[in-house]
């Protein structure tokens, strides 16, 4: 059985608290040919919040993802293609790996038929995702290889994510991760910036994951970047 992540290239990762470049909208953001938007954010994130990015891109073809980062933001919406929920394996503490989700069964009737959990490797200690999760980022090549490795082959992973969130990673680490995987979609995201870190990211995973770039630079910067990740 496919799934729809197989065929993505590049992932745009929409901060429902950070606004978009002057002039844009969410019509352009739609067009720069991305496979997928991701909907979600770490820090400030409401259901308002998601709902207004929802809806402004909701008519256009572009795949739509939330990626709730606690319970509270979940939003139930038709226009939605599905939730993709982070478990963060070397997070301090377990509320990352099933305290919150735990949480979020207990209290939703989930749609497991449009749900799926994303495997992370969180590997920049000073992103706030980081310092969230309490991670335990001090991980060597070898560390993430297994980590990669556990997530498909222990815990049933359909999709592992190296994630640098804020600065571009060690192609090596993601190199290992991809190796140490037989059929989960690895994910990367972190730092990328142009077509060359793109393109560099993408000979090692499956999917580049592009998130502040489109809140600083812009869609023709994403463009770029969707360009690259296809090039690859
Ligand atoms: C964040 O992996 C994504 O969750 C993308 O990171 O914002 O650094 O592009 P950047």
């Amino acid at each position: 059985m496919t799934a729809p992540w197989d065929d993505w290239d590049h992932v745009l990762k929409i901060d429902p608290d950070k606004r978009l470049v002057e002039g844009e909208t969410f019509e352009d953001v739609c067009r720069t040919g991305t496979d997928a938007l991701e909907i979600g954010g770490t820090l400030d994130v409401t259901s308002e919040k998601m709902e207004q990015v929802i809806d402004a891109c909701a008519k256009y073809d572009v795949p739509l993802y939330q990626e709730p980062s606690n319970p509270a933001v979940v939003v139930e919406d038709e226009a939605l293609d599905g939730y993709l929920v982070p478990v963060v394996l070397n997070a301090g503490g377990v509320s990352w790996v099933t305290g919150a989700h735990k949480e979020w069964v207990r209290i939703t009737d989930v749609d497991w038929d449009r749900t799926t959990t994303e495997a992370y490797i969180i590997m920049n200690p000073d992103a706030s995702v980081a310092e969230l999760t309490g991670a335990d980022c001090d991980q060597s090549v070898e560390d993430v290889a297994a980590y990669a490795e556990l997530a498909e082959q222990m815990l049933g992973q359909e999709i592992v994510y190296v994630e640098y969130s804020g600065t571009f990673g060690d192609p090596e680490v993601v190199a290992a991760a991809q190796g140490a995987l037989d059929a989960a979609t690895l994910f990367y995201g972190g730092g990328i910036h142009d077509y060359d870190s793109a393109y560099a990211m993408a000979q090692h995973a499956d999917t580049v994951v592009v998130g502040d770039l489109v809140h600083e630079e812009g869609v023709d910067a994403v463009a770029e970047t969707v360009d690259a990740a296809k090039d690859a």
